[in-house]
């Protein structure tokens, strides 16, 4: 297992969130191909959108449905200052996955993160699991709680 999936499947472990990554042997970079791959609706994916504030630096989570796109302004109002996203060596420094893999739990440095609502009214969610082709599935509420994520309005 690769280092990046251990430190999903480590903090899954810590928060009680009972998982089981699945390598697919094919690309899951995008929220439609994870879809294909899972067999699921695309607004079951969680995608892991990481984005930088214009004033601290500092990087913010967000958990956006696939059917679903951020809404910029809510998530700035949210993190108090205007956003940008974060450059993709950013994110791997501080997260430890690469874009395409993001992984909403197991970052090497805790970022402030916030999860769309939507997300609630599905049974189960797909999320990235530290690779191109890896991914698990969850209960939102679960997979919410062990990101720390506060529940928002994040979508357009
Ligand atoms: N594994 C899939 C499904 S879980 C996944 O990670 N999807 S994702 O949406 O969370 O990650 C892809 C997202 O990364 C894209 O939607 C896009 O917002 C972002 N992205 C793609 N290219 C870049 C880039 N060059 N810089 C920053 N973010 C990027």
């Amino acid at each position: 297992m690769s280092g990046s999936i251990e430190r999903v499947v480590s903090a899954a472990a810590e928060t009680g969130l009972s998982i089981e990554v699945k390598r697919m042997g094919a690309s899951t970079r995008t929220a439609e191909e994870a879809a294909a791959q899972c067999g699921c609706d695309v607004a079951q994916i969680v995608k892991s959108l990481v984005f930088q504030g214009e004033t601290s630096g500092r990087l913010y989570l967000f958990m956006v449905s696939g059917a679903n796109q951020l809404d910029l302004a809510k998530a700035s109002a949210l993190a108090g200052e205007p956003l940008k996203r974060a450059d993709p060596r950013h994110v791997r420094d501080e997260t430890g996955f690469a874009i395409g893999g993001v992984s909403p739990i197991g970052h090497r440095i805790a970022l402030p993160a916030f999860a769309d609502v939507k997300l609630l009214s599905h049974e189960i969610v797909w999320a990235a699991a530290g690779a191109h082709d890896a991914v698990f599935a969850a209960d939102p509420n679960a997979l919410i709680s062990a990101a720390r994520a506060r529940v928002a309005d994040l979508a357009v």
